[in-house]
């Protein structure tokens, strides 16, 4: 008999799979369609990784039993090429960004293509290539259209070391996500996109989406809104006013302090009644450098400088209160101002405590002579609001004020607009030109794309502006307006932008005169079926939806939302423990696998090597287990292949088989399908005879999705001309698939004492310990030896004492 060897016909069925395109999406058919998406992924220098493969093979699983079941899968395939690891590269060994892009997709295609992944390759794409961006600028070109992306002269996040901006999302514990320096913060003209518009939709439409419960949480918490007050503190001295956001209305009786974030422009409309100025402006140039996260932290010093002789009136008392200047209000949030509630608040307390401010205490139930007391609680000394609860009082202390015209109600959202600029090379320029005279004018949809230029040298300048902006020829245009002598933007689009609307592309990618047609998008829209990584659910999830709405907003996208289920895998770690990294030499090439042990394995191990949402160590011990139980279910077949027919118990056993894969597919359950997969082949080889031709066509189809080489082989060793991948999803009779029950009869020394009911299959072992646990044998038995056990299977057990 031919052993298994997968080295021999791994690569022979991809080539024929992909010789008769078995899996190119049909759009139109009449079969229902299943749009199954993973995350692209960045064409690293690095190549595959196992953790890519993890997502892959999954969702292969997943689109191989969803066309056996008759849908028309779509299950696609591109790049998600532009970004900062390929200019650093092209920086540092002077390999042009197209170079070394094209190579590793390269690389990575091979890769892919041999483990076998059932994806279209005929609707690949390239977010780096001239007919993708056209697109993604033209989407810019419509949100500018609209008033959602806009410029803005803002501090923003700055690495000193890449010189570049970043995005919120980019920075990490105060530093560069990707390199680890510390960031500064810098001002400059940026491109803006308003995604806070839309931040009520992003958070409510999630109700009706099929996400994991944790990804839909992040997302609310990372928009994070709140509802609350603005009140208004009016400033006698200086004709102006400050409005605080409040969460907490009902503690404003307790208000000691306001306190105004350093770019509050209040603090310059009053700069002449200030006493004490210098100490003011040299405190507000000091928190120029700092970054939020360093200004925010909870356990920090809270510093602050007094506005001196400045007096705001609180608006239900009248009370005069000191007004300070301090680094850890934001200005950004609400107004950039906050009153501050000692007695209520813990970074109130701490800030009273090193300052000396009075600690008022506005709601009963604390002890604040130890800390801040900030549940909620019943209103004490608050005037004709006493004896309220909070939650009332919030209520009736913003109508008053209301009325009194000095707040009302407010929501605010922690989420800001999104940088949307990058000083950078290799990204998708920005489509405008400015004109002395005209200002910021969009470049014509008909003049799209505007082309990335070559360039020689792709250093940032350091300077804030984009390696772009040495290019001459490039950067000097004519205005699309008035014709006159215009400049082009030199900035760059972040590598979000093409990843933005990828899975639309997909529906269409050839298409040259719209993103892609109204009637694709129609049918193929939403995904059913989105996998993706966890650390993308604040970043890649929440824009792209935000672009999609948008889209669906100017009647381009079918549906208001993109994706109708997202799940996450969990990453692989290396053997010991630790991420895997060059650096530690611990990486685990997918190639070396597939050579040693074959597509199969890797792909089976992969999902079998724990639950599919959860963090696991690679082990090469489980990885040669599961090779192992390949190689027996490869024998098993080949040893039956003559058995004309199988037993009762093996034909229960196959449904039973067939239900639980089945059924933990659907649920991503991998692990626990291929263990049962793995007790079944433990079965089948001990009762080899038992086992016909019925039982191992079934087997086989079940497997395919998880192993479609070794079946597809198989499946023509047993003689079929067609793929078994072209086969239907068997359906099991759930009446087979259930345990048959039978009545087993309990005697003591030849006489019934009881009637149990048990699995027909019971052996003599748990047919004693189940007849034993009866109270009605029990008495019986009890204290009594036990001399024999008769057991007749399926019908009796017999104890003689
Ligand atoms: C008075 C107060 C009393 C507050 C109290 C809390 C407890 P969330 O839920 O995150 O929205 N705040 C408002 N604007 C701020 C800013 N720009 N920078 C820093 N802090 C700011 O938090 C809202 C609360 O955060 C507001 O309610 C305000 O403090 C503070 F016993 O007002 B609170
Ligand atoms: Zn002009």
């Amino acid at each position: 008999m031919e052993s298994y060897n997968p080295q021999k016909i791994e690569k022979k069925w991809q080539n024929f799979w992909e010789e008769n395109n078995f899996y190119q999406a049909e759009n139109f058919s009449k079969k229902p369609k299943k749009y199954i998406l993973v995350e692209f992924p960045y064409p690293s220098g690095e190549g595959l990784h196992v953790g890519h493969c993890r997502s892959y093979s999954a969702l292969d699983a997943i689109a191989r039993k969803k066309r056996m079941k008759g849908f028309n899968v779509l299950y696609p395939m591109g790049w998600d090429a532009f970004g900062l690891p390929t200019e650093n590269y092209a920086i540092r060994t002077g390999i042009h960004p197209r170079v070394a892009t094209d190579k590793n997709i390269a690389n990575f295609k091979r890769q892919m293509k041999s483990l076998g992944l059932s994806f279209d390759w005929s609707r690949e794409i390239d977010t780096t290539d001239l007919k993708y961006y056209k697109w993604t600028q033209w989407i810019f070109l419509q949100l500018f259209k609209k008033g959602l992306a806009y410029q803005a002269e803002i501090p923003i996040n700055w690495c000193p070391r890449c010189k570049i901006g970043l995005a919120d999302e980019e920075v990490i514990d105060g530093k560069h996500e990707r390199c680890g320096e510390k960031v500064i913060q810098r001002k400059l003209k940026q491109w803006m996109f308003k995604i806070t518009k839309y931040a009520d939709r992003l958070i409510d439409d999630l109700k009706k989406m099929d996400f994991l419960e944790k990804i839909k949480i992040q997302q609310i918490n990372w928009i994070g809104r709140s509802y609350g007050t603005d009140i208004k503190f009016k400033i006698a001295d200086c004709e102006s006013e400050i409005e605080v956001f409040t969460t907490r209305a009902d503690t404003i009786f307790g208000v000691t302090a306001i306190v105004l974030a350093p770019e509050n422009k209040i603090i310059e409309n009053c700069k002449s009644k200030i006493k004490n100025w210098p100490e003011v402006e040299k405190y507000i140039k000091e928190t120029e450098q700092k970054t939020e996260f360093e200004r925010t932290q909870l356990e920090k010093i809270r510093t602050g400088v007094r506005l001196k002789e400045i007096y705001a009136s609180n608006p239900v008392n009248n009370e005069e209160i000191p007004v300070w200047v301090v680094d850890y209000v934001i200005g950004t949030y609400g107004g950039g101002a906050v009153m501050v509630v000692p007695a209520h608040d813990k970074r109130d307390y701490d800030f009273a405590k090193k300052h000396g401010l009075e600690i008022r205490e506005v709601i009963s139930g604390g002890d604040i002579s130890r800390e801040a007391f900030t549940d909620y609680g019943k209103l004490i000394n608050s005037g004709k609001f006493s004896g309220l609860n909070s939650k009332d009082a919030i209520k009736k202390i913003t109508q008053w004020l209301e009325k009194k015209k000095a707040g009302r109600k407010s929501v605010k959202y922690k989420l800001r607009d999104w940088v949307f600029s990058r000083q950078h090379y290799w990204g998708e320029p920005i489509p405008i030109i400015y004109c002395q005279k005209c200002g910021s004018v969009p470049v014509p949809e008909n003049d799209l794309p505007v082309e990335l230029p070559y360039v020689e040298k792709y250093q940032p300048s350091g300077s804030g502006e984009s390696p772009l902006a040495n290019i001459k020829e490039w950067v000097e245009t004519k205005c699309p307006k008035c014709g006159g002598a215009a400049k082009r933007e030199t900035d760059t689009m972040p590598n979000w932008a093409g990843s933005n609307w990828y899975y639309m592309r997909y529906c269409d990618p050839e298409n040259n005169k719209e993103l892609a047609s109204q009637r694709k998008l129609k049918y193929w829209l939403p995904v059913d079926w989105y996998n993706g990584g966890m650390e993308h659910t604040t970043l890649h999830l929440l824009y792209s939806r935000f672009i999609y709405k948008f889209l669906y907003d100017i009647g381009i996208a079918p549906t208001p939302e993109p994706y109708q289920k997202r799940t996450s895998h969990g990453m692989i770690l290396a053997e010991d423990g630790r991420k895997m990294s060059k650096s530690f030499g611990n990486v685990i090439n997918p190639d070396d696998i597939v050579k040693e042990y074959g597509a199969d394995t890797l792909r089976v191990y992969e999902m079998f090597m724990g639950p599919f949402n959860q963090t696991i160590a690679w082990s090469t011990r489980g990885m040669k287990g599961v090779n192992r139980f390949l190689n027996k279910a490869w024998k098993l077949v080949l040893d039956c292949i003559d058995n004309l027919e199988s037993s009762k118990r093996t034909i229960r056993e196959i449904h039973k088989l067939s239900k639980k894969i089945d059924e933990d597919l659907e649920k991503m359950k991998f692990n626990t399908a291929i263990a049962a997969f793995m007790e079944f082949i433990n079965f089948g080889s001990e009762n080899k005879k038992e086992i016909g031709r019925d039982v191992i066509e079934r087997m086989l189809i079940l497997l395919a999705p998880f192993a479609p080489h070794l079946t597809e082989e198989l499946w023509h060793q047993l003689g079929f001309k067609d793929s078994i991948h072209n086969q239907k999803w068997p359906r099991y009779e759930a009446k087979l698939a259930k345990e048959e029950i039978i009545t087993l009869i309990i005697q003591v020394n030849g006489r019934v004492r009881d009637k149990i009911e048990v699995e027909v299959a019971v052996s003599e072992e748990k047919a004693k310990e189940l007849a034993i646990l009866s109270k009605k044998v029990q008495k019986w038995v009890s204290g009594k030896e036990i001399k024999k056990v008769i057991f007749v299977p399926g019908k009796l057990i017999n104890f003689v004492i």
